[in-house]
């Protein structure tokens, strides 16, 4: 079984390798998304580790000038996915891309490809792509605190990775949507429309991309004019990893003038995470920037706390509770939405089901809190999720059925890299 699901996962991540970079999955995501390509690494280095940096080196030929990494590279037209290149309308080089960014997961990857072989092409690979990473932490931390609080501000759902996450629907419904022009979805006719996002959510996603268009996504003006600026615990807490990775490379690969400004960003987020911690429910929420509204869910973004790095017990102790708590209401962790909370949907996309790489970054860093119970309990249920339902996009916690697209890229990655 395990050898079988081995050999299918390296066979998805060559059928979707379109020669130096990977597709999410054929048919629903036919370009290269940011996230997505650096999990894809991490599971190309299990048995490749060449094609893992090629992954992450052609992620970084879609940054901007000003240090952004898109969250979609168009590097060829593909009309099966909506909204595409033509929609976004921007005008980067050599390509178009989206104009907003994703989760930040890259420095965490690039500092274990290089701890994998410290050969010398590894090291000179890795010390090519630091300025890349520096350029596009350093992007984050310019524009996307306006507040100062120190968290991480988002200008559109897309940018967090977790699309209709009920912690949205809040901020969200501040969006006016009456001059979106008329547009046809293509996500519903691949995958049944009751896993995906809601029209209304579509109508919202399309007004933000309109404001951010007209503002040639220009970071400020952007970051001014956007009707959702959202902080985010998962990207704060993502990028707090991130930073705290790549000041270990820094110091290793001899960037040392880099480092108090990496230092400074880690103490920056440590601080902004205390911003998004809600004493009511005892969870990491969001905060909408525009109202001050704080998210009322426990999202799977509380249980990334440990894989931030942050071990203040007043934080990790009631976190393990809801964790318990939340373990004996589903059969499969970690559900992306509280099942408690009303605004969970178990087979809807962020609403509730599990995704294979949110569950392989809560599960890592727990391990290296040396919580190996809670670690071991979400790695067992990954695994077990693939065996019954194949390299599903996500999966319901409730009856491990596997959900959206299929033959699914991160999955297999993460399968490869971590879960047997
Ligand atoms: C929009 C590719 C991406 C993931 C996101 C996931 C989904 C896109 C979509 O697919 O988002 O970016 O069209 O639904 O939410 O996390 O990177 O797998």
């Amino acid at each position: 079984m395990g050898a079988d699901l081995d050999a299918l996962a390296h066979s998805i991540l060559r059928d979707n390798d379109q020669g130096g970079y990977t597709i999410p999955t054929k048919g629903l995501y036919p370009y290269q998304w940011n996230w997505d390509s650096v999990f894809v690494a991490m599971g190309f280095a299990t048995f490749d580790l060449d094609r893992a940096w090629q992954e992450i080196e052609n992620l970084f030929q879609g940054q901007w000038d000003d240090g952004m990494v898109p969250h979609i590279l168009f590097r060829k037209n593909d009309p099966s996915y909506f909204p595409g290149p033509d929609i976004w309308g921007t005008k980067s080089e050599p390509f178009p891309t989206s104009g907003h960014s994703q989760p930040p997961v890259a420095a965490t990857a690039m500092r274990d490809l290089f701890e994998q072989s410290r050969a010398p092409e590894n090291a000179e690979r890795a010390k090519a792509l630091f300025p890349k990473v520096m350029a596009w932490h350093r992007w984050w931390a310019t524009y996307r605190d306006p507040k100062g609080h120190g968290s991480v501000a988002i200008v559109h759902p897309w940018e967090s990775g977790r699309d209709n996450l009920p912690d949205w629907d809040e901020p969200l419904s501040n969006v006016d949507t009456t001059n979106v022009p008329d547009y046809v979805r293509k996500d519903t006719s691949h995958v049944a429309p009751e896993m995906r996002p809601l029209k209304q959510d579509y109508d919202r996603y399309m007004a933000i991309l309109t404001v951010g268009k007209a503002c040639g996504w220009d970071p400020k003006e952007t970051v001014e004019k956007t009707p959702f600026l959202v902080a985010d615990p998962a990207i704060t807490m993502i990028l707090l990893r991130a930073n705290r990775d790549l000041l270990v490379l820094a110091e290793k690969l001899g960037y040392l003038d880099a480092m108090p400004e990496i230092q400074g960003w880690i103490e920056r987020l440590e601080k902004g995470l205390e911003s998004l911690w809600n004493p009511k429910i005892q969870a990491y929420v969001t905060r909408n920037l525009r109202t001050d509204v704080l998210g009322t869910g426990v999202s799977s973004a509380s249980f990334l706390a440990s894989y931030a790095g942050i071990t203040d017990p007043k934080v990790i102790e009631p976190l393990k509770a809801h964790f318990d708590r939340i373990a004996g209401k589903v059969n499969y962790m970690l559900p992306s939405y509280d099942p408690d909370h009303p605004g969970f949907e178990h087979m809807r996309y962020w609403r509730g089901p599990v995704w294979a790489v949110v569950n392989y970054m809560a599960s890592r860093g727990m391990r290296e809190a040396g919580d190996h119970l809670r670690s071991e309990k979400i790695r067992k249920d990954t695994v077990r999720l693939i065996q019954q339902s194949g390299f599903a996009e996500y999966f319901s916690p409730v009856d491990g059925a596997g959900a959206g697209g299929n033959s699914f890229s991160w999955t297999a990655a993460v399968w490869l890299a971590w879960a047997t």
